[in-house]
């Protein structure tokens, strides 16, 4: 049976784990005494984004949450599955977040959403893909694709509607756009170095360090920033 291997990979996978259950405890207990119904709504959607990643976390550190695939000429590979489960519920919520934050319309909200979850599809087919190397980067480069559309209508678009909110929501608007734009575009960078292209110039552990890392920072480092400007998260109404 699949199960990680101790050392730099298993060690990852529990920092992972500890780190969005605490990132969730934390921010639970921040909103507990929120009673602005617009304030909760970020409270709402950002607490289960670090409760979905722990869960996954902890499916990937016990060994649940990886199947090894046989791929034509590279052997079997491990893929942790799990963290497609995370990323496909959790990066939707996270765009939301920014979403509300930037007044946005819902069609800017839905077309965002659509090309995330496009993208995280994809990229779990390019995961699991048996025909061989060459299909797997070619799953790759139509879920870089997806990353590369929505990085373009978060920077135009919805940058385009949050200059319209009051001067505070705006930076800090920007704040987090930029941190997400960032960190996003360093996913598929780590995926395709690393073992699941079969390329492996990243190994196994490294690139599981890589990942937990950015799933952090990308989470709640994110809710972080985000969740600390009380008055400006009451003066960034007006969605929908
Ligand atoms: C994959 C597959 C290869 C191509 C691309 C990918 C993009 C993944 C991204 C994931 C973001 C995850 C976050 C998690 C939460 O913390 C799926 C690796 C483009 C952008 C922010």
């Amino acid at each position: 049976m699949a199960s990680p291997t101790m050392g730099l990979e298993a060690i990852s996978l529990w920092i992972g784990t500890v780190g969005m259950a605490l990132g969730t405890v934390y921010f639970l207990a921040k909103g507990w005494s929120v009673d602005d119904p617009r304030e909760q709504e970020y409270y709402i959607v950002t607490i289960f984004i670090p409760a979905i990643a722990a869960v996954s976390y902890f499916a990937m550190a016990t060994g649940y949450g990886l199947i090894e695939v046989d791929v034509t000429g590279l052997g079997t590979l491990d893929i942790y599955w799990a963290r497609y489960a995370d990323w496909l519920f959790t990066t939707p919520l996270l765009l939301l977040d920014l979403g509300l934050l930037a007044g946005a319309d819902r069609n800017t909200i839905y077309t965002l959403i659509g090309l995330d979850v496009f993208m995280i599809g994809t990229g779990l087919v390019g995961a699991l893909a048996t025909e061989g190397q060459l299909f797997r980067i070619v799953w790759w480069a139509i879920s870089t694709g997806a990353l590369i559309a929505l990085l373009y209508f978060l920077l135009g678009e919805m940058t385009e509607q949050a200059s319209k909110q009051p001067g505070d929501v705006g930076a800090l608007f920007g704040r987090l756009r930029n941190l997400t734009a960032l960190l996003w575009a360093i996913y598929p960078v780590v995926w395709v170095l690393g073992t699941e292209s079969g390329l492996a110039i990243i190994p196994l552990g490294v690139e599981t360090a890589a990942f937990m890392v950015l799933d952090l920072a990308a989470k709640v480092g994110f809710g972080f920033l985000l969740l600390r400007s009380r008055s400006v998260l009451s003066a960034a109404s007006g969605h929908g």
